[in-house]
């Protein structure tokens, strides 16, 4: 088994078994190329459970994040058909480790271009411990991706560089933001995802879904809460977290 092989399973059984596990630590000398060989591996493992990739989602798309990992480059990863939470629905807080919730945009893709938007929210859960990484270990760990609700599609208005968004738990708002922080207008998140995921050959199909960051920071989430997400002018998203 090779390395990459390796970590993949260590990160695999970490989402299976909901154990986190340690970081990989320097002595693993892995960089990002390689990560994101880690990452391919580690969404083989879902496909092979019979899991489908339905499209990518960037992250570290904020500068406060990137300035928090100390990068100047968004990174991506693999969204499954498993991570789709319906709209209104539940997750199982049994199923994950430490999972959080932060507000996005999501863009359907066909033909190669944007062809609908909608409010979005990604719950991220990273398999190592305290939530802590390093940049190259975050990607092979699919950059935390482990959920994610879609709300309405909509035909995409003019101007959504600078709609305000609302975090909300159990009705109370939590964060406030507005979608300039992602990429300085969400349909950056386009290109940027055809640049960056197109690098390893990986393409958006036709229907993919593509989520195009937070717009704020993420809130952990707890058994029982009721989430919800508005854009405006978008509309909502909204999960419940079960036990
Ligand atoms: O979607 C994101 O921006 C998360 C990327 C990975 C960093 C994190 O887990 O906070
Ligand atoms: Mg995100």
């Amino acid at each position: 088994m090779t390395t990459v092989d390796q970590l993949a399973a260590r990160l695999d059984a970490a989402a299976t078994s909901r154990v986190a596990v340690p970081q990989l630590g320097a002595d693993v000398g892995l960089d990002v190329p390689t990560a994101y060989r880690v990452q391919e591996a580690v969404v083989a493992h879902r496909v092979a459970r019979g899991e489908r990739p339905v499209g990518l989602k960037l992250g570290l798309t904020s500068r406060a994040k990137m300035a928090q990992m100390g990068v100047d480059e968004v990174i991506w990863g693999r969204l499954t058909d498993a991570m789709r939470i319906p709209d209104g629905g539940t997750l199982r807080f049994a199923d994950h480790i430490h999972p959080k919730a932060e507000p996005e945009v999501a863009f359907l893709v066909e033909g190669g271009a944007i062809t609908a938007v909608a409010p979005a929210i990604e719950v991220i859960d990273s398999r190592y411990v305290d939530f802590r990484f390093t940049l190259p270990e975050v990607v092979a760990d699919n950059t935390s991706a482990s959920g994610f609700v879609l709300g309405a599609w909509q035909p995409v208005p003019a101007g959504i560089d600078n709609l305000g968004v609302l975090l909300e738990v159990d009705g109370r708002a939590v964060q406030v933001g507005s979608t300039a922080a992602i990429l300085g207008d969400p349909r950056r998140a386009l290109p940027d995802a055809v640049r960056l995921a197109g690098a390893y050959g990986v393409e958006l199909a036709d229907g993919a879904v593509l989520l195009a960051g937070a717009a704020t920071a993420a809130v952990p989430l707890r058994g029982g809460a009721h989430v919800r997400v508005t854009v405006e002018r978008l509309g909502t998203a909204s999960l419940r977290v079960g036990p």
